[in-house]
């Protein structure tokens, strides 16, 4: 008979073929039919343990939709047929700047910047393979282009931390720190032009966000094409401006991917390692916060720190931010969570009024945070934890199957049997193979 570790880790490479169309792979099938930039990163991540080829294909699918400016936009809508996603291409009308993809087609907005990171855990594995030698020649310059994009259009004062202006770049959607940023901005009805939402026919309705949570995503996507998406007139007219902690963890994690990998083949790193100086020390001084215990994001707009506990703040463990003593208080709350029999590592805090476990970004668990905190309390010698974060995630999706994401409360297990979002989700199928891979 097949050990559970055996039966998880085929149906983890049977998701990821079954979700695999030309080259690239959905993150789930009706809910999200596109390739998405993180999602595509992680699902990388996952092939590179089996098909080297599938996992360099993913990346160079992504790529294919660059714009001139650099940017990775958050969805190449590689079909244009497509019909259960809103917003489609069209709606985003990408054509407003001249040095957007339009083959494939993509969003305007980005998404958090990892492919630097699964590049050097790809090398990890095939370093030697003289096919992903040649993929490395192909890709770092266009890795690279895209932080630079970051380092420049999305921060515009130099300060070494790139800004968001959409919850969607921020790949946490609907967490309640984005209720902060936007500080009483509504959207008025003539605000925005009609649309209808898609997400909601697809899943829980109740799980996803709220309609007025999409009409601020609308009022944004407007701003940026009244920008052409990379305008200096974002930066100054956003009602939503953010200097995000994930995003900029995950850039500074991929900035250390890619001066690794460069070195390792003879390559030039020096403008990474600029970047790389200013960004760590910013990111410290500004995201950092006693009050919390934890690292924060800052509101660009209103000129102060979002100051929440919430789960992007432990991205800064995998991008070796945090001295020991400050990494000793994120485990700390980590320990709390594991004590109250809960699930490592719920998305916001559970005390605070906003937390819901089953909706978007406001409580859950979620499959690739767990990957990235894994490795981040394996960095600090964290390895209990590290193993709890790790073994969470794996019993959950044991338990559930491989859905989006998972309710916290070990407690539902009695009277619950399904996980929520999207089922035979991609990124959850990765992250298990990688985790149970590389045990
Ligand atoms: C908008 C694809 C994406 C993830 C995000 C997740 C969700 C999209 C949506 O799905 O966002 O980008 O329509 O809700 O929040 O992190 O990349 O899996």
């Amino acid at each position: 008979m097949e050990s559970n570790t055996a039966v998880l880790k085929n149906e983890a490479k049977e998701i990821l073929l079954k979700n695999r169309r030309d080259g690239f792979t959905v993150p789930s099938e009706k809910l999200y039919p596109f390739q998405w930039n993180w999602d595509s990163g992680f699902a990388a991540l996952g092939f590179k343990n089996f098909n080297l080829e599938y996992a360099i294909e993913e990346i160079r699918s992504m790529f294919s939709g660059q714009w001139q400016n650099g940017m990775i936009a958050h969805i190449n809508f590689h079909s244009e047929n497509e019909t259960t996603y809103f917003p489609n291409f069209e709606f985003w009308d990408t054509q407003v700047n001249s040095g957007a993809s339009q083959k494939p087609k993509t969003g305007g907005i980005t998404q958090p910047p990892v492919f630097g990171f699964v590049l050097e855990e790809m090398a990890k594995t095939h370093g030697n393979d003289p096919v992903f030698k040649e993929f490395v020649s192909e890709i770092f310059s266009k890795i690279t282009h895209f932080h630079r994009f970051l380092y420049t259009i999305r921060d515009p004062k130099n300060e070494g931390l790139a800004f968001i202006f959409h919850p969607w770049e921020s790949g946490r959607d609907n967490s309640p720190l984005w209720d902060y940023a936007y500080d009483g901005f509504e959207v008025k009805p003539g605000d925005i032009p009609a649309y209808t939402r898609k997400d909601n026919t697809q899943a829980d309705p109740s799980h996803r966000p709220l309609q007025k949570d999409y009409d601020r995503f609308v009022y944004l996507i407007e701003l940026g094409k009244k920008h052409q998406y990379d305008g200096i007139g974002i930066f100054e007219e956003s009602p939503f401006l953010v200097q995000d902690t994930l995003f900029n963890a995950l850039l500074i994690k991929s900035n250390d991917g890619l001066i690794n990998v460069g070195k390792q083949y003879g390559l030039d790193v020096t403008e990474i390692e600029a970047w790389q100086q200013k960004a760590k020390p910013a990111f410290e001084n500004k995201l950092w916060c006693e009050e919390i215990g934890n690292y924060v994001c800052y509101d660009l707009r209103h000129n102060k720190q979002i100051k929440q506990w919430e789960i992007g703040g432990y991205t800064s463990l995998i991008a070796g931010i945090p001295s020991p003593d400050k990494a000793q208080l994120l485990l700390e709350t980590l320990v709390e969570f594991k004590e109250k029999d809960l699930f490592v590592c719920p998305s916001f805090h559970t005390d605070n009024e906003k937390f819901d476990p089953k909706r978007y970004w406001r409580g859950p668990v979620w499959p690739q945070m767990n990957w990235l905190i894994y490795h981040g309390l394996l960095r600090y010698g964290f390895n209990e934890m590290a193993d709890v974060t790790k073994n969470d995630i794996i019993a959950l999706v044991e338990y559930y199957g491989f859905y989006e994401y998972f309710n916290p409360f070990k407690s539902v297990q009695s009277t619950e049997s399904k996980g929520y979002g999207g089922h035979s989700f991609t990124w959850t199928a990765a992250v298990i193979l990688d985790l149970i891979e590389n045990a």
